[in-house]
């Protein structure tokens, strides 16, 4: 509880802590204070209750004015470089063409990926800044960008050094994932087993390069099958690097099971999960990310089974999905909007998404809650209720953010 005199305090707030031992909601503190010391939190709690040396020791002090404070928002899964977009795809589908008969005819994915490998590192970290500022506006301070675009190793690397970039150009902090099992690329058409050898061997070689943190796979009928994802997955184990999987999004293909036996970081989609899927992923302490933003793009009418993720105990996070071709999204606080609306999430299982359970999904246990000890990473927002971060459309009542104790005007 000692506050060096560089501290600073935060004061008349209201705080959602997001922290379980204030109450298993919000954790609401309606007459709150913070104290942060360098980039950590040394005190939250009722203004009330600050110590009268801690108070004393703060050299800054700073009136919220009534601002409701969050965590940092973090979008735990996103394939936010990428070049192009797929809004001719878009007039398809609207025309009656379904998203698997695009990617069986060649585009899709594979698309994105010719747009892709076409364009420059710097044309790439061009068109991605504008998705990242855009998430920033918002009070998002961890994002998750998978590779996936690429499907070859200079194209991977080239994505996955982009995303490094981009985490030194802005506030935010940015978790690598490694996609090559996204889809199979058209010079390995027909030898999907060959494609996943070449995908052990990117893995090995961007993994030296300091470019990976987690690595993924497209679990799928379309993408790649789960004896597949075991090779990746246990490839990834040999490097001692987290798996989450993209599993059960358009068919139940056994994926969440698979990844729960390799302790995976989460699994995400999930619209098509089985009560056994639930399960396993209780038992190795999975997350589950929901992305309303793609289950409305392709207007899928098939629900994620929140009632049983509940049931399960399985903890739930939401994320943007930021993509070209399924969820063209921007938006963190739509996804809050959407998750209740569409997944009939509580806005306060909403907010726990986008917060401490999208740290959990990225391994990161120092951020995601207000409470000492924690990273500095919070927004002051124009609200009187955490509710009306999910209730508005297309508002942004974000006031400032701190990233790591300092404040910014992203
Ligand atoms: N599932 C998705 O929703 C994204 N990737 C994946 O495996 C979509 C990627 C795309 O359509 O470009
Ligand atoms: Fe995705």
């Amino acid at each position: 509880m000692n506050a060096s005199p560089s501290a600073t305090l935060l004061y008349n707030c209201s705080a959602a802590t997001l922290d379980l031992s204030v109450d298993a909601s919000y954790g609401l503190i309606p007459n709150a204070a913070l104290l942060v010391q360098g980039e950590r939190l040394a005190w939250v709690g009722p203004q009330s209750e600050l110590p009268e040396a801690l108070a004393q020791q703060a050299s800054l002090r700073h009136d919220a004015r009534g601002a409701l404070v969050t965590p940092g928002l973090i979008d735990c899964h996103t394939h936010l470089v990428h070049a192009g977009d797929r809004a001719a795809e878009f007039e398809m589908r609207l025309q009656g063409a379904s998203y698997t008969e695009i990617a069986k005819a060649g585009g899709g994915i594979v698309s994105t990926v010719r747009a892709t490998r076409a364009a420059s590192a710097q044309e790439l970290t061009r068109q991605s800044l504008k998705r990242l500022d855009a998430l920033l506006a918002e009070g998002v301070t961890t994002v998750e960008i998978k590779s996936g675009y690429g499907l070859a190793l200079d194209a991977e690397r080239k994505c996955l050094k982009v995303a490094r970039f981009l985490g030194g150009s802005r506030p935010v902090d940015i978790q690598n994932t490694f996609l090559g099992a996204h889809a199979l690329p058209p010079e390995f058409a027909g030898r999907a087993d060959d494609y996943i050898t070449e995908v052990l061997r990117m893995l090995e070689s961007l993994h030296a390069d300091g470019l990976v943190d987690a690595v993924d796979a497209f679990c799928e009928t379309i993408g790649f099958s789960t004896a597949q994802t075991r090779r990746v997955f246990e490839a990834a184990r040999a490097l001692n690097l987290p798996v989450k999987l993209h599993a059960e999004q358009l068919s139940d293909s056994g994926g969440a099971a698979l990844a729960a036996e390799f302790g995976a970081l989460s699994c995400d989609h999930l619209e098509w999960l089985s009560e056994s899927g639930a399960q396993a992923m209780r038992r190795a302490g999975t997350v589950a990310v929901l992305l309303p933003g793609a289950y409305y793009f392709l207007r899928e009418t098939k629900l994620p089974p929140v009632d049983s993720l509940r049931q399960n105990g399985v903890p739930i996070a939401l994320s943007t999905d930021c993509n070209p071709g399924s969820s063209p999204c921007t938006s963190l606080l739509l996804m809050l909007n959407m998750a209740c609306t569409l997944f009939r999430l509580t806005p306060a299982e909403a907010l726990a998404g986008v917060t401490r359970h999208a740290a959990s999904a990225l391994g990161l246990h120092d951020r995601g809650v207000l409470a000492a000890g924690k990273r500095a990473d919070f927004v002051l927002w124009d609200v009187a209720h955490p509710a009306e971060l999910c209730y508005r459309i297309g508002a942004n009542p974000r006031i400032a953010t701190v990233f790591k104790g300092n404040r910014l005007d992203v």
